[in-house]
């Protein structure tokens, strides 16, 4: 549906559902989602490459009354986006373990709840906040291993998996989203389509993304 009165030509859409949560589609983001999947499947769900992007998919979605953003690291335009959303009446979660978004903490930021630690993946800040546990705790392992983190979740499943086991399930999960494994076929990706995935990546503190 496009809003009149709207000078640019964004899309607008309109959804039922009320919550929302946007995060990487990265291993990390996907580990993520599970978790708020398992929690409320009926999430809306939008996997971003870039905060950029983020804020798009923020801007555009008039519906939702509280989004969850997740492995995003926190930029003064998203943040001005996000002050605006909370001034429309939407609650605002961010769950984060880049360095930026856990200097927030320390500001006074209204209706904005931010809960962010370096160190540990994104994954395991999300599996904590949503007081998830059990095999859970082991995918959580996994988005640290592949954002070179180390989580109290790591330690666990890998004296209860051994480090091999976790490092390669870890490897096989970060290859299949960068070239589209899904087991139906061939990866979709081009080479070149592999390439620009790689780029989206980002530095963050001790971690990778
Ligand atoms: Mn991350």
């Amino acid at each position: 549906m496009v809003i009149v009165g709207h000078s640019n030509m964004d899309t607008m859409w309109r959804d039922d559902r009320r919550s929302h949560l946007i995060t990487r589609g990265n291993v990390d983001g996907i580990v993520s989602a599970a978790f708020f999947y398992a929690r409320d499947p009926q999430m809306k769900v939008s996997f971003v490459t870039s905060t950029t992007a983020a804020m798009d998919v923020i801007r555009r979605d008039i519906q939702s009354r509280e989004f969850f953003l997740v492995d995003l690291g926190v930029t003064p335009e998203l943040l001005k986006n996000l002050q605006d959303k909370v001034k429309l009446g939407a609650r605002i979660h961010l769950l984060d373990h880049h360095q930026q978004t856990e200097a927030l903490k320390l500001e006074p930021l209204h209706g904005i709840d931010v809960v962010a630690y370096q160190g540990e993946s994104a994954a395991s800040v999300a599996l904590r906040y949503l007081g998830m546990n059990g095999p859970n705790e082991r995918l959580a392992a996994i988005a640290d291993i592949v954002e070179y983190c180390k989580s109290n979740y790591l330690d666990r499943a890998e004296g209860e998996f051994g480090w091999e086991r976790l490092r390669e399930e870890a490897t096989i999960l970060d290859y299949s989203w960068r070239l589209e494994v899904d087991g139906t076929g061939p990866p979709a990706s081009s080479p070149k389509a592999f390439g620009r995935r790689r780029s989206a990546k980002c530095s963050a503190g001790t971690c990778r993304s």
